[in-house]
């Protein structure tokens, strides 16, 4: 079985120094609880920072730590206090968190924090590599470590890297305001799976890729230059069992084993049957949406005056980030907002809200849970937000009702929750009472499918369906690696080449020999192009063809003097060496009048978009519009002309970045035929990129050696993944 380590910004250890030795206990964290089931199992290591700074270490305590955790298999990057203040409450905390939860105004540009996040990510993926074996596997989580799954892939390309972002991944207009954009998406590019939370952080990383790095993105495949890279949604869950197990013990305690807490609950439910608990637990956080909450129960204690003295809300805001300014600011406009709502709707007998500034032990957590009416959970902005699901998780009885953000990852999976906007405080008191009046009977049927739910889609169904992803996508680049020009299929192809007496060789122009340029006009051939195809045209032995649908009088100018044939626009135009321009028959083109204004009205709606006007086509491009609409208006297009050609011998090709309405018959595997006539050649190259050298490759006698550029599906037999590559495939072929 192939190896999965982990790596993460912390072990899953809490460290604690005793007399002579460290001595580890366990994190009981969401995350830690289902990775550890994945790196034993595959018998992996986990690496990340042990929660220690190294400048705290003297002597031989970095040694004794290091064999502490290797007897867990885990490996820890030593971090010195300046490192950690930089890379982990500087840029990922101060940069990186505000910004991915759309708190633009917080946000910190440190040119400072930025060059030791990358130093220290590059420590992280340089402790990685040390234990990564053959053709391992490595999972990455979280904004901290954004940079490291580039740095692993680049001097390990055997390993299959995972990396799951945690928090939101935010819109294109929030993601670009950040000087470091491209880097941290090429760093996240060195993955081969990306896992978000929900659909939606996935659709805005995608609209970002495209945008800023011009990648094509096919359903939810990435095409790199080299690879293919998936992305998905993998909703993270919690060990459900472990909340449900220990509600239940809780419920039969005996008195001596019970909390001090669990008693004080116990005695305020004797005193007052009817009073209600609604229930508040985060970091204390400015995405948590803490302070609207409170303001909301305000409201809501306003409105309707006959729950004074019959609810209160428990807050438990765990301590988080205290010396940063907006986190201090923010425990003052807490305290200061519990302060007056205490002191306006409190009694002598009665605590509007109880407020807890401190972190709890996990059994406290559950009393908790389990005392609750009501969970009001209402962040801002939220990764996924797993309070939600362990509260339904601890609901023995299966009473209980969440009122949840829609700004919350988790709100996607709750759709039996009460959803509410978390800035829309009338809502959130409104919900407050619909919640505490809701019928038990409609509660239990609520609480069931979410349990149900939460119960099946758990933490560890969530670590097993990233893994089987990461295989599927080692598949599905496997499979291109089978097609691929490796050095065995290269040395074979050149074998016949030199054996061969007579050689057709097609060259699709944009895509193939050169690279995509947004005006199309940049694309003229360098230097590297010319010298190839001279080399090539100069044996006589080659009959060199360049096909392409662009126009004659571009290729004619850009090859002129070179001893080439020429294909232009699919087939309509063929110059043979030394010959003048032939036309392959006489086609009618009066259509053009009838489809001009379709193709006009789509340039009005397409900033960007422009016509190119052929002998017997017309072509929409779009590669210089706005990416997502360009192919939202390419669609609609697509749409409109198929109704318009109905009836006339038309076709609509549809290649990279445009849409091209040409008189039907006309294509490239048409023109590679006629061109070839009755020749008998022994050796015959077909290479193309786009849908329209797919008729070539299919067209083509079958001994053709057919070659496509990228990694999508082709009839061709072979793939190389980069215009790079058939440079460097060609330039074999006459220096071989
Ligand atoms: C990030 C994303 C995403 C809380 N108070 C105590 C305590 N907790 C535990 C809870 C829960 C965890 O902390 C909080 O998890 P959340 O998911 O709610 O929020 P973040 O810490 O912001 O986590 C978030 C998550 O990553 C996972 O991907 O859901 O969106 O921001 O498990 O039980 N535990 C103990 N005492 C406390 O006082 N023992």
């Amino acid at each position: 079985m192939k190896r999965i380590h982990i790596l993460s910004n912390r072990l899953p250890f809490n460290v604690e120094r005793t007399d002579d030795h460290f001595k580890l206990t366990p994190s009981v964290g969401g995350l830690a609880t289902g990775m550890k089931s994945i790196y034993k199992k595959y018998n992996g290591h986990w690496i990340g920072w042990p929660g220690i700074a190294q400048d705290e270490l003297f002597g031989n305590d970095r040694e004794k730590i290091d064999n502490a955790f290797a007897q867990e298999k885990c490996v820890p990057v030593h971090l010195s206090k300046t490192e950690l203040e930089k890379y982990y409450e500087g840029f990922s905390n101060n940069t990186i968190w505000p910004l991915f939860h759309y708190f633009n105004e917080f946000v910190e540009y440190e040119q400072e924090t930025w060059d030791a996040y990358v130093e220290v990510n590059q420590k992280f993926a340089d402790a990685a590599i040390k234990v990564l074996g053959k053709g391992d596997r490595i999972w990455i989580h979280d904004y901290q470590l954004m940079m490291v799954p580039r740095m692993i892939k680049e001097k390990r390309p055997d390993v299959t890297i995972g990396f799951f972002l945690h928090i939101p991944f935010p819109s294109f207009e929030v993601f670009r305001i950040l000087p470091w954009r491209y880097e941290l998406l090429q760093g996240m590019l060195g993955s081969d799976l990306l896992g978000f939370h929900t659909y939606d952080y996935e659709r805005h990383f995608f609209s970002s890729v495209r945008r800023l790095m011009g990648i094509e993105i096919n359903f939810n495949r990435i095409h790199t230059e080299d690879r293919i890279i998936m992305a998905d949604a993998f909703p993270m869950g919690i060990d459900y069992e472990k909340f449900m197990n220990l509600s239940i013990e809780t419920k039969h305690k005996l008195v001596q084993e019970k909390s001090e807490l669990q008693l004080e609950l116990e005695r305020y439910f004797l005193i007052s049957p009817n009073r209600k608990l609604i229930l508040s637990i985060d970091r204390l956080d400015y995405t948590k949406g803490i302070p609207n909450r409170l303001r909301a129960f305000s409201i809501f204690l306003e409105k309707y005056p006959e729950y004074q003295g019959n609810v209160s809300l428990i807050m438990l805001a765990v301590p988080s980030r205290d010396n940063v300014e907006q986190y201090k600011k923010l425990k003052e406009q807490v305290d200061g907002l519990v302060g007056y709502i205490n002191g306006k709707f409190g009694r002598v007998n009665y605590t509007p809200i109880w407020y807890f500034y401190r972190s709890l032990p996990f059994e406290n957590l559950i009393e908790l849970y389990n005392a609750s009416d009501v969970a009001l959970i209402t962040p801002v902005r939220d990764g996924m937000n797993l309070v939600a699901k362990e509260y339904v998780a601890s609901r023995v009885n299966k009473t209980g009702v969440v009122i949840l953000s829609e700004m919350a990852g988790v709100s996607k999976e709750m759709g039996e929750a009460i959803i509410i906007n978390p800035n829309n405080f009338n809502e959130i008191a409104e919900s407050i009472h619909t919640a505490l009046e809701m019928p038990i009977e409609e509660q239990r049927e609520r609480m069931d499918t979410m349990q149900k739910r939460i119960k099946r889609y758990n933490v560890f169904k969530w670590a097993t369906e990233f893994v089987k992803s990461l295989e599927k996508i080692q598949d599905i680049q496997h499979q291109f690696n089978t097609k691929k020009v490796n050095p065995s299929i290269q040395k074979s192809i050149i074998n016949d080449y030199n054996k061969a007496e007579k050689r057709a060789i097609f060259l699709d122009y944009d895509g193939t020999l050169s690279s995509f340029k947004p005006n199309p006009q940049d694309a003229f051939p360098d230097k590297e192009v010319l010298n190839i195809v001279k080399h090539l045209s100069e044996d006589q032995k080659n009959e060199v063809t360049i096909i392409s649908g662009r126009d004659r009088e571009t290729l004619e100018k850009w090859f002129k003097g070179y001893d080439i044939n020429l294909i232009v626009e699919h087939g309509v135009w063929t110059r043979k060496r030394g010959d003048e321009w032939k036309m392959l028959q006489q086609i009618n083109a009066d259509w053009k009048e009838n489809i001009r204004p379709a193709l006009e009205n789509f340039v009005d709606l397409t900033p960007g978009a422009f016509i190119e006007e052929k002998n017997y086509s017309l072509v929409w491009h779009y590669r210089k519009a706005e990416p997502e609409q360009g192919i939202l208006r390419a669609n609609e297009l697509k749409d409109e002309l198929t109704n318009l050609i109905a009836n006339h011998n038309l076709e609509i090709m549809e290649g990279n970045k445009v849409i091209e309405v040409k008189s039907g018959g006309i294509n490239k595997g048409a023109a590679a035929l006629r061109f070839m006539g009755e020749a008998d050649f022994d050796f015959i190259l077909a290479i193309g990129d786009d849908w329209t050298d797919e008729y070539m490759f299919r067209e083509l006698p079958s001994k053709a050696i057919t070659i496509k550029v990228g990694m999508v599906n082709t009839s061709a037999r072979y793939k190389v993944e980069s215009v790079s590559a058939v440079r460097k495939f060609l330039a074999k072929l006459f220096s071989a």
